[in-house]
């Protein structure tokens, strides 16, 4: 290629959407007519048109602080010019540890040790190889099957698409790891339909889990994975008592639990995580996304001071869990994250949502009535909106429902014809106003 033609291209690049294959997202939907977002402050998105959009999705669920908080920004940028990587393996830096003891000191009991990954996707796996791991370094190298969840999502590592039950997100990925079951998921519209909050009906469910063990001998499993609440699949909120009654299974059974808390944690159910939230202790439980308010790339695993002890045997020389990545841990992540667990502890925003969390409720299920809803569902500061599909086009319904909010200012997000809702917990109530507001008008003008 001659040099003029490189620079045309070079010049052209920042018009030109074809280059970059998006990630679940529709491709040729959006290219033909896309949706940029330039800028963020608070609860609101820029586009690059110029509208402001009020942000009901906290971007991907993550942004639980609101955009653009100075501080992180600052502790982000303070932190490339003074230190902006070391190695991970072998070496660390004072900003990992301290991160670690302040993710550890928001759970309760022996949850008290944190490995770092960079996004949940990583954090799963990162979960699904120490179960497998510890009971290997214990002498129960048997046990090594993994049970996760019908309509979970735990990312899309092989891993997480193994023990997740979105089917969309498996079928083209070939035979995944082998060795999983799945629990049945917990919803029932005809049993739980408009519930606030947990539903009373299925806690019974958890006890499939006795049918799965019976099944498989409890001495060939390793794990349960589940969420507490699921989010991407469309919020299905845990009955009550079915977390607790998975539990007693889990330990009766000396089966590792894993709460996936990717969405759950950090303040989004109006507690610091569905561990305090529900007071049921798992083994293990993954986080991500709010734990740096979604400006740096983070994940990681707390797990009980057991699971690391268990591990540390052996030469003290060697390498106890054979794991990690380059950027574990890595110094911006650090520094973004100590400033977020800054932000939310001085402003006080688990308890802010736990305080929002009735007036939220209200709003959602004044949506009751409207042409098309089948369901609501709310818990902290979640909401899902189920629409009924419209024959023949799955979907469909609900992603006319997102591009008409968006055309009025206002960005949810979809998932099959579920509308899920998670906003920045800063919100305030009168754009708690407008978010559903907006969603009424939507829905009722599409009737
Ligand atoms: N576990 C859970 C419970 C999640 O919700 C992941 C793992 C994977 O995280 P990463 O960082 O690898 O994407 C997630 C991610 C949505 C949506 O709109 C949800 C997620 C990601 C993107 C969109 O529901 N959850």
């Amino acid at each position: 290629m001659d040099d003029a033609s490189t620079e045309a291209r070079a010049r052209a690049a920042p018009n030109n959407l074809d280059a970059y294959w998006m990630p679940f997202t529709a491709n040729r939907q959006f290219k033909a007519n896309p949706r940029l977002l330039v800028a963020a402050e608070g609860v609101h998105y820029t586009t690059a048109d110029g509208r402001r959009v009020l942000d009901g999705t906290a971007g991907l669920w993550c942004v639980n602080a609101g955009h653009a908080r100075r501080e992180i920004a600052d502790a982000v940028h303070r932190q490339a010019l003074e230190l902006d990587y070391a190695p991970s393996f072998q070496m660390g830096h004072p900003k990992v540890f301290e991160a670690a003891a302040r993710v550890a000191s928001l759970f309760p009991g022996d949850l008290d040790h944190v490995f770092f990954a960079n996004s949940g996707s990583e954090a799963v796996d990162t979960a699904l190889k120490i179960a497998i791991a510890y009971h290997r370094v214990r002498g129960e190298g048997q046990r090594t099957r993994l049970i996760g969840r019908e309509r979970g999502y735990h990312g899309v590592g092989f891993g997480g698409i193994s023990v997740g039950g979105i089917s969309v997100n498996r079928r083209l990925f070939g035979s995944l790891l082998p060795g999983v079951d799945h629990l049945p998921h917990t919803h029932d519209r005809a049993h739980q339909a408009f519930s606030r909050g947990q539903p009373e009906w299925g806690a019974h469910l958890a006890d499939e889990l006795e049918r799965i063990v019976a099944l498989h001998d409890p001495s060939t499993i390793a794990a349960v994975i589940v969420e507490p609440m699921a989010g991407s699949t469309g919020v299905l909120i845990p009955p009550q008592g079915y977390l607790e009654r998975l539990k007693q299974i889990c330990d009766r059974h000396k089966l590792l639990l894993i709460f996936d808390e990717v969405i759950t944690g950090f303040g989004r159910l109006g507690a610091s995580f569905a561990v305090e939230l529900f007071g049921v202790q798992p083994d293990i439980v993954t986080f991500a996304k709010g734990v740096t308010n979604g400006t740096v790339p983070m994940g990681g695993v707390v797990v009980r001071r057991g699971i690391y002890e268990a591990f540390m045997q052996g030469p003290e020389i060697a390498v106890e869990l054979p794991h990690g990545y380059t950027y574990s841990g890595h110094p911006l992540a650090a520094a973004a994250a100590l400033a977020t667990l800054d932000i939310y502890a001085r402003e006080d925003l688990f308890n802010r949502a736990r305080g929002l969390a009735k007036y939220w409720e209200d709003a959602v299920h004044s949506l009751k009535g409207l042409p098309h809803v089948v369901d609501l569902r709310n818990l902290g500061l979640v909401a899902g909106i189920e629409l009924e599909p419209i024959p023949g086009k799955p979907a469909a319904r609900a992603f006319d429902a997102f591009l008409k909010c968006y055309e009025r200012g206002v960005l949810v997000r979809t998932t099959g014809d579920i509308i899920a809702l998670s906003p920045p917990l800063v919100i305030e109530k009168p754009e708690i106003d407008r978010l559903f507001g907006t969603i009424a008008g939507v829905l009722k003008d599409a009737a």
